[in-house]
């Protein structure tokens, strides 16, 4: 049995899979939790990350304005389904203390290390580029300088250092809707100084879901197999990119190593919120939680580029379904 070495989540939102159901992931049935103008200033929330936090849940979001800018909000919860969300952005601060606002952010991810929550997101640095920050309080948002150069998307930080290094995932790009894409790694002692970049793996296989470009994904979980690394794979067609959802295990000890990788995606565009938006036929994991008791795991993704979504599957049945379908790519 693949266990998850983490913590207990005992109201992580959960459902059990459906009686009918014979896919190794399966969908909120209540999906979508979030639709269309959630705030006054918010047309659409997607592509987003939730985390449990003293009892209850936190997150930050990729809010789309009114005025079509895409930035990152703030947002809590009870039971990881309900959100209250900030209307107004998170008031993002340099290491001085001053000011520092995004001209526009999307994609977060949100990972706890330590004491600390650091955000992860697609920044402007003169074009798409990760950008870093953290918070210890929920209050004081500190942004760090860029880990990465442009053009780049999709930054994942693991949970925890790794060989005394963090690590960090990224999937470079172009400044415009990237025809291509596999994704890297790239270490740091301290978060601010990057190096070692490597290939962790590329786009293809003998499948076509995942054949245009590839990018984690929500954080990696660990498991007693390794890590467990969702990530959306793109593919191409008449109509335009379709964004699906596939899993791959990395080594625990050297992440760039994959164990195993499923040539099979585990969710792909199918129900009406995925399949139709503002963008039709996405489907964008940017967040798991889990609970290690159980190896319960829930997934945030985006749909549409218009709802946020959850789907859910066990630790154990996933890793199985990797296995049986892996493919060398
Ligand atoms: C990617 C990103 C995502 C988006 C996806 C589909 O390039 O911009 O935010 O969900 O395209 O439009």
């Amino acid at each position: 049995m693949t266990q998850i070495l983490g913590e207990a989540l005992p109201n992580i939102p959960w459902e059990d899979k459906p009686a009918a159901c014979i896919e190794p992931m399966w969908r909120f049935s209540k999906n979508p939790i979030i639709g269309w103008n959630p705030t006054k200033n918010i047309a659409r929330v997607y592509n987003s990350a939730v985390l449990p936090h003293n009892g209850s849940f936190i997150g930050v979001f990729r809010a789309d304005h009114k005025n079509g800018r895409a930035n990152i909000h703030f947002g809590r919860s009870r039971d990881g389904v309900h959100f209250e969300i900030d209307d107004h952005v998170i008031p993002w601060k340099n290491t001085k203390g001053e000011p520092a606002p995004v001209s526009y952010a999307y994609d977060p991810r949100l990972v706890k290390i330590d004491d600390t929550f650091y955000v992860v997101w697609c920044d402007d640095m003169h074009g798409p580029s990760i950008g870093l920050g953290y918070t210890k309080d929920l209050v004081n948002w500190i942004r760090l300088p860029n880990p990465l150069m442009p053009f780049n998307r999709n930054g994942v930080l693991f949970p925890r250092k790794v060989n005394g290094k963090y690590k960090l995932l990224s999937r470079p790009s172009d400044s415009g809707h990237t025809p291509f894409g596999d994704i890297f790694i790239s270490e740091s002692p301290d978060l601010i100084h990057w190096g070692n970049h490597q290939r962790v793996m590329g786009r293809g296989g003998k499948g076509w879901w995942q054949g245009v470009k590839i990018g984690s994904g929500p954080t990696p979980i660990e498991t007693s197999e390794g890590w467990l690394l969702f990530y959306h794979g793109v593919s191409s067609t008449c109509n335009g990119f379709v964004y699906s959802l596939g899993a791959a295990i990395l080594d625990t000890d050297n992440p760039v190593k994959v164990k195993y990788r499923s040539g099979n995606y585990l969710l792909t565009p199918q129900e009406p919120y995925e399949t139709s938006g503002f963008v039709s036929n996405v489907i964008f994991p940017c967040q798991n939680i889990y609970d290690a008791e159980t190896g319960r795991i829930a997934i945030y993704y985006g749909a549409a580029d218009t709802f946020t979504a959850l789907a859910f599957c066990r630790v154990d049945e996933v890793v199985s379904y990797v296995k049986e379908y892996h493919e060398n790519i």
